[in-house]
């Protein structure tokens, strides 16, 4: 067994945070409550051992946190920005100095390589710099009144607690793109992370608590509520809470979406995608490969902004499958904390079956597996969560090619002709998260970028789909949900605008040249 993964180094792994083997997952700061729910079991798909339990709330413990949580609002939105911005700021000292715990420990648990893990800490470092800028920039606009001696400007206030439910493949980061923005803002956050990983909860909560316990934030500006999926049902349903941020798969954006209509609340959703990267006949192909490998088997292929599909010119299809064959032959697939693997396990065998399921479908609906994948077994692959990541050459009809699948699945699509057909194909599916070309032309360029282009909410040329940086506004349309998280303006959303028009004359004209004289 790798050093790195030995059950007694995790346990002073998680010592650290003082993570008992049996832990309450229900906090509101410095407070752990009892956790008299749902019993969530942690099991790394790494080696299949059991990790630890962590006990959920029950709906009174609920409740009870969602008080602490309002309460704390009423403070906490008092304090000027630029000082909730300093906690945030002390928060991304400490995420510096657990980098390399919390790295490992997201690779234990989730199953992603050692490097991704660190990847993924320090985007929590970056949106966090990000959000310490921001707490001086929550500006709004002033505006010319049609009024004599009137004054018209905007300005944002924070809206409230803000729930943020979370998905398996990324533990950590995306809790932190939004509680970095919504602190700043004002908000308080309560956190449903997912189920299969509350050991990276547990362990953001302990070091973000210290630091709001030593800046003396009032108890509940973090709260986590570990839970099966009623909690989740719970915060959508919930009249208390102004946003719910919800990142996920298409089916649970949707319940959450329709739940939090319903009481006319905000959604911001973040779901599921069926990317695409065009090779056209004028790409660079070392880049096109690079780039398409690292989307395709990144994460195990369980990033929502996985590469799934690939539209390739049939002037370059031959020679660059190729070449993807080849460098599919060269993947080395095993414990993900061993810095020579390129890809790791499956979050667990559920995710296992889906990927083998897909695979039959794949062959039913009339593909070609290029690459034959399979489940792989062995001593070192005991957890059972280890496949191969597979190519199936395919057409853009077929059903199963519309679907996301979250696994190492690629499919190709030949087109022949205009870029235009190829960017058609693209967007012929129901999710628009993220998209890429490969061309080193410029017209071919401008087009995908153009109004009639991708309909995603990511384009990228000559990178891949997945690897966003925290400064641009992340998420997409479509079946994805149209929410915006992490940077550009995404904070607008974790704000309530609030225009004023101010009258420093001495008569009351109203706007439209209405008269309403006695
Ligand atoms: C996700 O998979 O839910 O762009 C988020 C990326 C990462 C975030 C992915 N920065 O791939």
């Amino acid at each position: 067994m790798n050093t790195l993964t030995a059950p007694s180094r995790i346990a002073d792994l998680l010592k650290q945070w003082n993570i008992t083997e049996d832990h309450s997952g229900v906090s509101t700061g410095k407070q752990w409550l009892k956790g008299e729910g749902e019993r969530l079991v942690s099991s790394s798909p790494v080696d299949g051992s059991e990790i630890g339990t962590v006990r959920g709330a029950s709906r009174p413990e609920y409740d009870q946190a969602v008080k602490t949580a309002q309460q704390a609002f009423l403070e906490w939105r008092t304090w000027p920005a630029p000082k909730r911005g300093e906690v945030v700021r002390q928060f991304a000292e400490e995420l510096r100095k657990h980098k390399a715990e919390l790295g490992k420990l997201v690779s234990y648990e989730m199953g992603k390589s050692y490097q991704e893990g660190l990847g993924e800490v320090q985007e929590m470092i970056d949106i966090c710099d990000f959000a310490v800028g921001l707490s001086r920039q929550l500006h709004g606009l002033t505006m010319h009144s049609e009024r004599p001696e009137h004054r018209m400007y905007e300005q944002w206030h924070p809206l409230g607690p803000v729930a943020i439910i979370t998905a398996f493949n990324f533990p950590v980061a995306v809790w932190s793109w939004n509680t970095a923005l919504a602190w700043v803002c004002g908000d308080v956050t309560i956190w449903k992370p997912s189920e299969k990983v509350p050991l990276c909860s547990l362990a953001c909560q302990a070091i973000v608590s210290e630091v709001l316990a030593r800046n003396q934030a009032p108890e509940g500006v973090s709260t986590l509520i570990n839970g099966g999926r009623e909690v989740g049902e719970w915060l959508a349903h919930d009249e208390r809470i102004p946003l719910v941020s919800a990142t996920g798969s298409t089916r649970m954006g949707k319940a959450v979406g329709a739940a939090v209509g319903q009481r006319l609340g905000r959604a911001l959703l973040e779901l599921g995608g069926n990317n695409a990267i065009i090779v056209s006949d004028k790409a660079d192909l070392d880049i096109a490969l690079h780039a398409s490998l690292f989307g395709a088997v990144g994460t195990a292929g369980q990033r929502c902004t996985t590469t799934r599909r690939l539209i390739i010119h049939d002037k370059v299809y031959k020679t660059f499958t190729d070449k993807l064959v080849k460098a599919y032959g060269q993947l080395r697939i095993g414990d993900p904390l061993d810095e020579h693997n390129h890809v790791g396990p499956l979050i667990d065998r559920a995710a296992v079956d889906l990927y083998t399921k897909a695979l039959a479908t794949i062959k039913e609906q009339g593909g070609n597996m290029l690459v034959e994948g399979g489940v792989l077994s062995g001593a070192q692959y005991g957890s059972g969560c280890y496949v191969k990541p597979a190519i199936a050459e395919v057409t853009p009809e077929m059903d199963i090619v519309k679907q996301e699948t979250f696994a190492p699945i690629l499919y190709l699509i030949r087109y022949n002709g205009d870029v235009a057909d190829a960017i058609a194909t693209q967007n012929n599916v129901k999710q628009g998260l993220s998209s890429s070309i490969m061309t080193t032309d410029m017209r071919e360029m401008e087009r995908f970028l153009s109004v009639g282009g991708s309909d995603c909410g990511i384009a990228n040329v000559n990178i891949g789909t997945s690897g966003a940086e925290i400064g641009g506004a992340f998420g997409g349309e479509k079946e994805t949900g149209g929410g915006r998280e992490s940077g550009s303006d995404a904070w607008k959303t974790y704000m309530r605008r609030q225009t004023n028009t101010i009258n420093y004359g001495t008569t009351v004209p109203l706007a439209q040249g209405i008269k309403f004289d006695l």
